[in-house]
């Protein structure tokens, strides 16, 4: 049986991960970080099951790191953890710098410290986000990279420090430089999950519209749960290298917004330009009318520069050959369309069944979305 540890367990991808690894039959071994509300609800299903364990650590403390890769003497490391949100990155810049670069090299010196560094396996959660302000499209693993925020910078130092590390020790350490995935674990203030939610709740007259940023972006969306398939793959390759992982397709957020809305009823039309683009209701489908009664005419979507960001990326579109040539990987499984409807169904079903909890009203979803929440 091989032993796996995966920090970042709690999050989107580290769930799915523990999932596949526990069904390829790994003792897998996870890092939780203290909170003071207990919010482990991705992995709650798993906690129990004989082979699946969680250890306090964090990203931030060396000695945390030491003593779980001692006690746990993984044969291979998922290093998911980071503060993942590149909007947050600008607010906390220091602490993405930490946890996502010095972090890396945290995990690396912890396996060197407990003297795995020939046989434990580590994967490292690279990203599109090195490629920024992109010199080429769509891009592979030899495009240049321009990092376009703090968290991207960040990044970047964990992609060279797993790179100089595989050269400088021989150790079998790799990035996979993932594009968006998503899915219905996905945290709620990226923007899929923010548009399938409030597509859920304004469908059922929880919410009265979705603010939003640039709807021009670009991203090359895939599921998280064929992604992870990759993770491992990467670790099974005869030598450590780096793959981009991506769908090879591209949309923007508004083809995601429209086609999200039409999954719940919902036909819009985007008039106008810029902060004064709306995306009107002109056929209201639905087969359950909520209180409000028909939506046809009423603006659902709003531009607010709120959710602008200082420097943004705009045109991600990854080539997968090469993970598709020597892993064999599909980047097809799940395509765009059927991933909006998986997550879509998904809020649906969770608004229904939270009901008026979730009721999220004018002044309280503009204070929400404005205010606070990214
Ligand atoms: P996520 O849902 O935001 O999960 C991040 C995980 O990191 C959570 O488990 C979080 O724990 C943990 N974490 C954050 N700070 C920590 C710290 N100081 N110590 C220990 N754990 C800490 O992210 P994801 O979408 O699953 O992404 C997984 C990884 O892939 C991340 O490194 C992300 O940057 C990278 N990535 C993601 C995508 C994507 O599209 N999803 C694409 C490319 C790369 P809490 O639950 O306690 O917050
Ligand atoms: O933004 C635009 C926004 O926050 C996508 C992380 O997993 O993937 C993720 O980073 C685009 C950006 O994801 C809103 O400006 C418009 O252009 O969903 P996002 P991201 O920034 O691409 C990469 C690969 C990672 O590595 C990260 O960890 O959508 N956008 N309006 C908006 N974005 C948000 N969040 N909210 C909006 O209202």
């Amino acid at each position: 049986m091989k032993t796996a540890l995966i920090t970042g367990v709690t999050g989107q991808d580290g769930s799915y991960l523990s999932e596949f690894l526990l069904e390829k039959g790994y003792d897998v071994h996870g890092i939780i970080r203290r909170s003071s509300v207990d919010f482990r609800e991705r992995i709650a299903h798993l906690e129990g099951k004989p082979n699946f364990h969680l250890h306090y650590a964090d990203m931030g403390d060396s000695m945390s790191l030491v003593k779980v890769v001692d006690k746990v003497k993984p044969d291979e490391i998922y290093n998911l953890a980071a503060q993942s949100h590149v909007q947050v990155s600008f607010d906390s810049p220091e602490f993405t710098a930490d946890v996502d670069a010095t972090g890396v090299l945290r995990v690396l010196e912890a396996v060197r410290a407990c003297h795995l560094e020939k046989t434990c396996r580590i994967y490292q959660a690279s990203t599109s986000e090195l490629y920024g302000k992109v010199e080429e499209v769509p891009q592979n693993e030899n495009t240049p990279f321009h990092p376009y925020s703090p968290y991207a910078v960040a990044k970047l130092y964990g992609y060279w420090i797993v790179k100089e590390y595989r050269e400088a020790y021989d150790m079998f350490c790799c990035s996979g430089i993932l594009f968006n995935h998503e899915s219905e674990r996905r945290g709620e203030t990226f923007v899929t999950r923010k548009i399938t939610l409030a597509a859920a709740r304004i469908s059922q007259g929880l919410q009265d519209c979705l603010y939003l940023g640039n709807l021009d972006s670009l991203r090359d969306w895939g599921y998280a749960k064929d992604y992870v398939e990759c993770m491992w793959l990467i670790l099974q390759n005869d030598k450590p290298e780096d793959f981009v992982i991506a769908t090879g397709v591209q949309h923007s957020v508004r083809e995601f917004t429209e086609l999200a809305f039409r999954h719940a009823g919902i036909e819009l039309r985007f008039e106008g330009k810029g902060i004064n683009e709306t995306g009107v209701c002109v056929k209201d489908v639905r087969s359950q009318k909520s209180e409000v009664g028909s939506l046809e005419g009423k603006v659902l979507v709003r531009v607010s520069p709120d959710f602008y960001r200082p420097t943004d990326v705009v045109n991600l579109w990854g080539d997968p050959t090469k993970a598709k040539a020597r892993l064999g990987w599909n980047p097809g499984k799940t395509s765009f369309e059927e991933l909006v409807k998986i997550m879509v169904e998904h809020d649906i079903a969770k608004v229904a069944a939270e009901g008026a909890a979730t009721k999220v009203r004018t002044n309280l979803a503009e204070y929400l979305e404005k205010g606070i929440v990214k």
